[in-house]
């Protein structure tokens, strides 16, 4: 079925401190993503790239934490720019490092409430990103944003989530650096949990169709987001937080594959790419094929499905 497909690039690379992630909308679209989307027959609008809301003054308890008023000031913007963008369509945020997700499923959070959808989120990454800013020791905010969203404590300065995802409703993904802070707050949380040991064992398919028929059961809203280091950095190494071990080109197609199949998914993330590590752009293209496949690209479009 042929969708809105809106592009809002979210140029932020203040959540972490390699440079290069700033890069990223550009490159996106360098990569020739909105060409593979209206190929597919998609409608694509495209918002350009965001700024964010003005500088206020906050500060942390956490001494490690920087760049605070910047990723705030993201969060405000992108919560706005991504509630707006739920009414007109699928948005697509082109980060930007991790950190632009505490605005992203912020919007779509406030979305999903005002419509009366539970909201579940498909986090596709090698990283659990359950930090808060108080628990961080690194100090990079985009390894908060999934406690951010599951209403955890410690976020002060931030505007308050609009709508708190039940940890069940979290699925992560792929992950495989987990801190003991993160593993700690984990064990007290209900997010479903499919590392790497999970999908070694069981694949991709049957967990991920799991998740995906729960969602369905409940008539919810989908938010998938997509780190880049959720793949394997021998076939995506434009990440500054590679993690050795990570799915395959075939298990991320895979992935995507199954989730249009499921058509359930009404927003996107693409983030933590950095144009800057990449090696003639393959890392940039691989993302916008796993975009296509989520999008409806087949290698053969059978006419009805014979593997169920
Ligand atoms: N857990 C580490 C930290 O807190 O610094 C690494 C976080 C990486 C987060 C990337 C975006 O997924
Ligand atoms: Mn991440
Ligand atoms: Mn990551
Ligand atoms: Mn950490």
């Amino acid at each position: 079925m042929p969708r809105t497909c809106i592009l809002i690039g979210a140029p932020i690379d203040a959540g972490q401190k390699v440079p290069g992630c700033i890069m990223g909308p550009a490159a996106f679209r360098t990569a020739g993503l909105a060409r593979a989307l209206s190929d597919l027959g998609h409608d694509v609008q495209d918002y350009g790239d965001m700024t964010a809301a003005p500088l206020r003054e906050v500060t942390s308890p956490n001494p490690a934490v920087h760049s605070l008023p910047e990723i705030v000031a993201w969060t405000e913007a992108l919560a706005q720019a991504g509630a707006r963008a739920m009414q007109a369509g699928m948005p697509i945020f082109l980060g930007g490092d991790h950190s632009l997700s505490l605005g992203s499923v912020a919007g779509v959070a406030a979305h999903a409430a005002h419509a009366g959808r539970p909201l579940f989120v498909l986090w596709l990454d090698a990283h659990s990103d359950f930090h808060t800013p108080a628990t961080t020791q690194t100090g990079n905010l985009h390894g908060t944003p999934v406690a951010y969203l599951a209403g955890r404590d410690g976020f002060d300065g931030f505007p308050p989530f609009p709508a708190a995802v039940p940890p069940e409703n979290i699925c992560l993904f792929g992950i495989r650096s987990v801190d003991p802070e993160e593993h700690a707050a984990l064990l007290t949380h209900e997010v479903e949990i499919n590392d790497m040991r999970v999908l070694d064992e069981r694949g991709v398919v049957a967990p991920l169709r799991s998740f995906l028929e729960r969602v369905a059961s409940a008539r919810g809203m989908l938010h998938v987001s997509l780190d880049v280091d959720f793949l394997d950095p021998t076939v995506a190494p434009a990440v500054g937080t590679t993690v050795p071990g990570g799915t395959t080109f075939r298990e991320a197609h895979l992935v995507m594959e199954l989730l249009h199949e499921s058509g359930l998914v009404t927003s996107l993330d693409l983030v933590e790419l950095n144009p800057f590590l990449d090696e003639r752009g393959r890392t940039a293209r691989l993302m916008v094929d796993l975009v296509a496949s989520l999008m409806g690209r087949k290698v053969f479009d059978r006419p009805t499905r014979s593997f169920a």
